[in-house]
Formats: C-alpha cells, structure tokens, sequence
C-alpha cells in the first residue's frame, strides 16, 4: 500500500493526501519531520516533505507524486482526457506552485516561525507577488473549480496554497495579495466536500500536536 510521509501542516503533504482522498485510492500515513535525518535525506534528498513510498521505492516532489498516482491508479481522473485540457490543468499549477506558492514562502520564516526577513526581500516579494496574482486571474476559472467545471489535481493545489498566500500576505503587509480573487468563497465551497474536511481536520490536530512539542 502507498504510504505517504510527512506531517499534516505542510501544504504540500495536503497537496498529495487530498488527490488521493479524492481519488479513492488506498494509503497509510507516517509522521515524519523536517529533522535533517539520514533516514529522511536517503528517501528525500533535500531532506523535503511529503515523499510518498510506493512498492518500488520512494518518491519525492509533490506534483511528480500527483502524476504517479494518475497514471497508476486512472480510475477517478484528476486531469481531463484531452491532451490540451490537460496541458492547460498543468499550466494552472505550474503557475500556482512556481509564480505564487514558491515566491511567498520567502516571506514563511517571519509569518509563521518566529523569524525575520529584511525589507528588501518583503519589497521584491510584493511586487512579484503582486504582478503574478493579475496574471493568475487571468488563467483561473473558479467556474466552480479552478481549472473549470470538474474538479482536477489543481483544485489539490489551489486548496493547499491559495488560503496560504492570501493568509501570509495578511500578516507581512496588512492586505491580501489574492484580494480580487473569490479564494475565501472557493475555500468555503470546498470544505464541503468531506476529502477537504479529513484534511482539515488532521491539519488542526497535526498544529495541535506542534504545539504541545513545542511547549515541552
Ligand atoms: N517542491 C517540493 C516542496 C516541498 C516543501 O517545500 N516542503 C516543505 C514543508 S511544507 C519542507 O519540507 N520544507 C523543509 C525545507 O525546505 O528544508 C514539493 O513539491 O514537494
């Protein structure tokens, strides 16, 4: 059975366990830190999570875990069967990932972990962040879901990193970089579904648990 590792805060983690929720496909979690372990740098070489152990061995990166599953386990389509559709699902999250989520997380060590990040790195960020999030607009359908109609692997990635880059903007600069798109509305769209629920659920308990370490 696959076995997806890492811990249920990280947005990449969720990226993978919400596709295989909704994918119905058969998975076992291990909590797995960031500790810079032997153990975790001989399954993920930069020492990242989540990886996902399969079978025939462990695999890294989050968006090559999500075509791994849709290749070995088709049966619920996360991506459209037309070969453009699906370029166009792939460019969604490509431009998420690289343009948004990646640019962002610069701005994590100050948001979220008790750190600093100097003016100059906080100005550069916002005007790219700034810049992508109109060029995003004019990709994402929200129609309802992001790719359109069906739900696809980028409503996986639009849920774990979206609410994130609207959230860290709010704390860094006191305004929401997403703030033209619907992001709440489609956040409240999809914790309906009981896959996003699970999610939800396991990521308070997971931020739980972080707490009740770190006061030890
Ligand atoms: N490109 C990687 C990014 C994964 C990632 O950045 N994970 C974070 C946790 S959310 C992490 O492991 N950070 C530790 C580090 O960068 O050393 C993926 O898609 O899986």
């Amino acid at each position: 059975m696959l076995k997806l590792c890492g811990f249920a805060t990280s947005n990449y983690y969720n990226k993978v366990k919400l596709a295989l929720l909704e994918k119905g496909v058969a998975f076992e979690e291990e909590l797995v830190w960031i500790d810079r372990s032997e153990a975790l740098l001989s399954k993920s070489p930069l020492g990242k999570v989540p990886y996902l152990e399969t079978e025939q061995g462990a695999v890294c990166e989050s968006q090559v875990m999500l075509e791994y599953i849709e290749t070995a386990y088709p049966q619920v389509p996360l991506l459209p069967a037309d070969p453009f559709a699906a370029a166009k699902v792939r460019e969604l999250i490509t431009f998420m990932e690289l343009h948004l989520e990646l640019v962002a997380r610069e701005l994590y060590a100050e948001a979220f972990f008790g750190g600093k990040v100097s003016d100059e790195v906080k100005e550069r960020t916002k005007k790219q962040l700034t810049r992508n999030a109109k060029s995003l607009a004019k990709l994402i359908k929200f129609g309802p879901f992001v790719a359109g109609a069906e739900f696809t692997m980028a409503d996986c990635v639009a849920l774990a990193h979206l609410p994130l880059v609207s959230m860290v903007s709010k704390i860094i600069y006191g305004e929401d970089v997403l703030a033209d798109l619907p992001v709440r509305d489609y956040t409240r769209m999809m914790g309906e579904r009981a896959t996003v629920q699970k999610v939800n659920a396991d990521r308070k308990a997971n931020q739980e648990l972080m707490k009740t370490l770190a006061a030890k």
